[in-house]
């Protein structure tokens, strides 16, 4: 790998996208690293992702404006394919992904974040669609994702006017979860998903899929979804596990359902 670094730390993995000379700007070969690694990521013994870009300014400044400069029309649909492949594998990836955006997050860098469970970011952060002022459409899900996440009025505001926002706007406006001074950001980025590794590991992909797969269909079919995956967590160990330990009084065991099981 020339441009993503892995680590593991205890249940948690931490993927760095690291091409510092172009403010990690995702060219074809990022992305298929990136597709690489969370193929790679073993859900054995992991629990919960971080990803984040390399140094102190940029989290990815987008697609690599000079790779797209001279793409066809059929070439710029496969190259939004690729992209949009690898988002949708972070979106759908069973375990939670956080992303700890530590600097520019515009174009397909905002995207990428998107794609993510959770966004939380430093205080340099800077987030933006602007692809209308290099006469292209977000074409790694901008159009789809700021919508649901934001508000369809400020994602088409956003999107149209191509004005990047800092990271206390993109608070305000439910785009990230919290904002840090920026040596904070990665600890408490491994701190959260240490918190969520501590969970039962089956309920805690059953309620990713829950909340993604019931957000594509109407409430009926929606809350079909839940009580399936719902009852799923009743063959497992973890419930027997967890309710045991609340009923036996155990405090110590009470707050943390530690048996790793994985199906
Ligand atoms: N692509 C390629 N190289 C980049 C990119 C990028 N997106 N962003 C920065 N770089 C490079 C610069 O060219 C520069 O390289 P060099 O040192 O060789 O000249 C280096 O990174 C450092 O950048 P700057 O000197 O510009 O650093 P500044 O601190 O002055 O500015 C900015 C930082 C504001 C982030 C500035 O670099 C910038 O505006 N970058 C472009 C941001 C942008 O427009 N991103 C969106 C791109 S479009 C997109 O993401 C579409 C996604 C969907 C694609 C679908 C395809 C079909």
């Amino acid at each position: 790998m020339d441009f993503i670094t892995y680590e593991q730390d205890g249940f948690v993995g931490i993927v760095t996208i690291n091409r510092p000379q172009a403010l990690n700007a995702l060219n074809s070969q990022v992305l298929e690293e990136l597709s690489s690694t969370f193929d790679a990521i073993d859900l054995e013994t992991t629990r919960a992702v971080v990803l984040t870009g390399a140094g102190e300014k940029s989290f990815v400044a987008g697609a690599d404006i000079g790779e797209m400069s001279t793409l066809t029309k059929a070439e710029g649909e496969a190259f939004g394919k690729k992209g949009n492949d690898v988002f949708r594998k972070i979106e759908t990836f069973p375990i939670p992904v956080i992303a700890a955006v530590n600097g520019f997050a515009l174009g397909g860098g905002c995207e990428i974040s998107m794609s993510c469970d959770i966004r939380i970011c430093s205080e340099n952060a800077v987030f933006g669609q602007p692809e209308v002022g290099l006469g292209i459409t977000p074409g790694f899900g901008g159009t789809q994702r700021l919508s649901r996440l934001v508000s369809p009025g400020m994602a088409k505001q956003l999107i149209y006017t191509a004005r990047n926002i800092k990271a206390d706007e993109a608070f305000r406006i439910g785009l990230v979860n919290a904002v840090y001074p920026l040596e904070e950001l990665l600890p408490a980025a491994k701190k959260m998903a240490a918190g969520i590794a501590a969970n039962a590991p089956i309920a805690v992909r059953n309620c990713k899929k829950a909340i993604n797969e019931g957000l594509q269909v109407d409430i009926d079919q929606a809350i079909v979804i839940e009580e399936k995956l719902f009852g799923d967590c009743f063959e497992t160990e973890d419930q027997k596990a967890g309710m045991g330990n609340f009923l036996e009084k155990d405090k110590e065991k009470k707050l943390k359902v530690v048996p790793f099981q994985n199906k």
